[in-house]
């Protein structure tokens, strides 16, 4: 049987291609201002991620909340078998690679499978890789990982061609929310180009020109958190450089 790509997935592709990158902003349930933040960030990312590392409350008010206020797709990001509700639109169906518990590897995504199918959620197929500083962030600490180091970029390649060949169509690689520094675009840049897949980049991105790196690198996504909770209009100079930079990168292929 042929495996089916859903409907979230497809528009995520196709705005890639067109446009060379997708802006996903991650909503914590757990944030104050969901409102604002959704408020304003409707006309310019591209999804809307919620989730969390510990623990979330409300996830179903909340993500109706969101649903409410934006017509974006919502894709869940949970940080555990509790991170599931049936009014998102999809989820992230990760396996945190490096982890040194089998629970996050493959244990936490088979007990949240039933539970998938059952809400009707669409599943998107993503490795989940920490790395350096992650192992100081709370998903370093909750995931128990073997930390992969900035130092060696063609590590995380590895992890993310492993990840092709498991059948996964996306790769995170994630510095941890509020990291001191994120994922080095030599890392990007040898991730994408050994895997083809889809590369994710997240964790520490607070400035519009680190983005733009970031993408021009090679990133096909850009996630940002921390930034939009702290001032929700922080969000426009992230889309554009995003933006930007993707048209670029495109022009770049061409030539
Ligand atoms: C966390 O990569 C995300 O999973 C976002 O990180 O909060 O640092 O933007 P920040």
């Amino acid at each position: 049987m042929e495996i089916k790509i859903g409907k979230v997935e497809k528009k995520l592709n196709k705005i890639i291609e067109e446009e060379g990158a997708i802006y996903l902003v991650l909503i914590d349930p757990d944030e104050k201002n969901i409102e604002e933040i959704a408020e304003k960030v409707k006309d310019y990312a591209d999804a809307i991620m919620i989730g969390g590392s510990i623990g979330v409350i409300n996830l179903d008010e909340v993500t109706k909340k969101i649903k409410e206020i934006t017509k974006l797709p919502t894709i869940l990001f949970p940080g555990n078998v509790d991170g599931l509700t049936q009014y998102a639109d999809a989820v992230f169906f990760m396996s945190l690679m490096n982890s040194t518990n089998p629970y996050w590897i493959v244990n936490a995504p088979t007990l949240g499978s039933l539970t998938i199918k059952k809400f009707g959620l669409e599943p998107i197929p993503m490795a989940y890789l920490c790395v350096e500083p992650a192992k100081r962030t709370a998903v370093g600490f909750v995931g128990e990982i073997n930390e992969i180091p900035q130092r060696k970029p063609e590590i995380a390649a590895m992890y993310c061609l492993s990840a092709k060949y498991f059948g996964m169509r996306w790769a995170y690689l994630e510095a941890g929310s509020g990291a001191e520094y994120p994922v080095s675009n030599e890392m990007i840049a040898i991730s994408k180009k050994l895997s083809g897949i889809n590369i994710i980049v997240g964790g520490g991105i607070r400035k519009p020109e680190i983005a733009y790196e970031k993408v021009l690198s090679g990133a096909d996504a850009v996630v940002t958190g921390n930034l939009l909770e702290k001032d929700p209009n922080a969000v426009e100079e992230m889309y554009d450089a995003i933006k930007k930079a993707g048209r670029e990168k495109l022009k770049n292929q061409k030539k």
